[in-house]
């Protein structure tokens, strides 16, 4: 990719409604991913790897764990800088902040919320520093959009639980030392447990030829006969809402991280246009490509307000699952569109792996599948404001 000359749009002076700290955050996660991420993002998404690399700078911009409590190894912060975080970060690459977010959301947060005092003190300084990465398993093969119909099982067999089954389209699997894994006991109620790489009969093998989200690594998790001590069971919350408790914040985090990916294509977009010389003037003096900028601009803004709005609301323990839902889905859509169309402005030069738009859309084509698909969180907003769920 060519050099990094990415800068912010703050059209409604948002600046002004963060703090210090949220700006401190945010500029040290910024000039990291300008300095890290960037140059070496487009090489690592051509060949299909994950960059390794920035694992110990992912940590120490406080990326992983950014609201967990320092005294487990998390960086204390509060809900706005981590999502300024994750926005920083997509902004680089969707797949650099989906490692983020499931380091964060699905792997440290169920330890955090649901594990007991023993499992936090052993697994989350570990995650936090990025000595352990984790990965979250809930997708099954025949159970996406519906995990309540998940198959994976364990049963108890006194002295521990034995697992098996297997899980899909997970991020990080192929190389995560451990796995939150979401499973059926023998009453049908879900249950949470860590399975450990190394277990007897547990695989994770990679997921290839994806076209998106190139950069991070997808794998399956298969469980056959493993034996789960029983300490690795996470005792203090079961049932569905106990994984969609985390998908909640997960969620969030990639409110803020799609209007990152929108923002660099926005800029990127600007600039080009603003440079690119055909009928003897700027292709910016044109009608057509300012009524794409100005669009662009108008749709970040907003998602900016949205989403600045939820966090305050995530701080005071107010935001509804329906009220994330309705982020998730209005900003990745708002990214997904704002890059098609920043694409179109760079003509040809825009299908290179020269400009980070392409790679940004590919990418966006997963966010607005995962965690939740586009038609899932609609019909979420849907059942919130009907008090009719039409999912079945
Ligand atoms: P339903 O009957 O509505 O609910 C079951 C229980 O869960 C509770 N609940 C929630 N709790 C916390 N947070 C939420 N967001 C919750 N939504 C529901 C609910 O109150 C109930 O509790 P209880 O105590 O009454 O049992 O469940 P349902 O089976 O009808 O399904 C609802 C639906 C479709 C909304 C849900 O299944 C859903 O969200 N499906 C989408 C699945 C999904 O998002 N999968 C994501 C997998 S992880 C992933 O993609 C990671 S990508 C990471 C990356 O790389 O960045
Ligand atoms: P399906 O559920 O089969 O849906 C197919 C289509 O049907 C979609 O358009 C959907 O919107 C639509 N549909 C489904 N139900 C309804 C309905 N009731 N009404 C109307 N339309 C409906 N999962 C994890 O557990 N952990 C991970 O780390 C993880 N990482 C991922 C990384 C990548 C790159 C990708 C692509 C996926 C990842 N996932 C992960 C899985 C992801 O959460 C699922 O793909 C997603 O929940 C959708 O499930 P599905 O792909 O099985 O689609």
């Amino acid at each position: 990719m060519s050099q990094d000359l990415f800068q912010a749009p703050d059209y409604y002076q948002l600046d002004e409604l963060l703090s210090e700290e949220h700006i401190l955050v945010r500029d040290a996660a910024r000039e990291w991913v300008k300095r890290e991420v960037s140059p070496i993002i487009e090489d690592a998404a051509q060949q299909a790897k994950f960059p390794t690399s920035i694992i110990s700078g992912l940590a120490e911009i406080g990326a992983f764990g950014p609201y967990i409590p320092e005294e487990y190894g998390g960086a204390g912060l509060d809900q706005i800088s981590y999502g300024l975080i994750m926005q920083e970060i997509e902004r680089g690459d969707s797949g650099v902040r989906s490692t983020a977010s499931v380091q964060s959301s699905l792997v440290m947060y169920p330890i955090w919320k649901y594990g007991n005092e023993e499992q936090k003190q052993k697994y989350l300084p570990k995650l936090a520093s990025g000595e352990y990465l984790g990965c979250f398993g809930l997708t099954e093969p025949d159970h996406g959009s519906n995990p309540g119909g998940m198959v994976t099982n364990i049963k108890d067999m006194g002295d521990h639980y034995l697992l098996n089954g297997a899980k899909m389209w997970i991020s990080n699997a192929p190389f995560a030392d451990i796995a939150v894994v979401w499973a059926k006991n023998e009453e049908g109620r879900i249950k949470g447990l860590i399975v450990e790489r190394g277990m007897e009969g547990f695989t994770t093998p990679e997921t290839h030829n994806k076209w998106s989200l190139r950069a991070s690594a997808t794998g399956e998790l298969i469980f056959d006969n493993v034996k789960i001590p029983k300490e690795n069971i996470l005792p203090n919350k079961d049932g569905l809402g106990a994984p969609l408790g985390c998908l909640d914040s997960a969620r969030y985090g990639i409110a803020w991280g799609a209007i990152g990916a929108a923002m660099d294509c926005y800029d990127t977009a600007l600039r080009y246009a603003k440079e690119r010389i055909q009928f003897d003037k700027p292709i910016a003096a044109t009608q057509l490509q300012q009524k794409k900028l100005a669009e662009m601009i108008t749709e970040i803004t907003k998602a900016q307000l949205l989403t600045w709005r939820l966090g305050t609301l995530r701080n005071d323990g107010k935001a509804t699952s329906a009220q994330i839902s309705m982020a998730k889905r209005n900003n990745v859509e708002m990214a997904l569109t704002i890059a098609r169309e920043a694409r179109q402005v760079l003509g040809a030069m825009g299908i290179t792996g020269e400009y980070s738009i392409m790679r940004h859309m590919m990418n966006l084509e997963s966010v607005i599948t995962y965690e939740g698909t586009h038609d899932i969180h609609l019909l979420i907003t849907g059942l919130d404001i009907t008090g009719l769920p039409a999912f079945k």
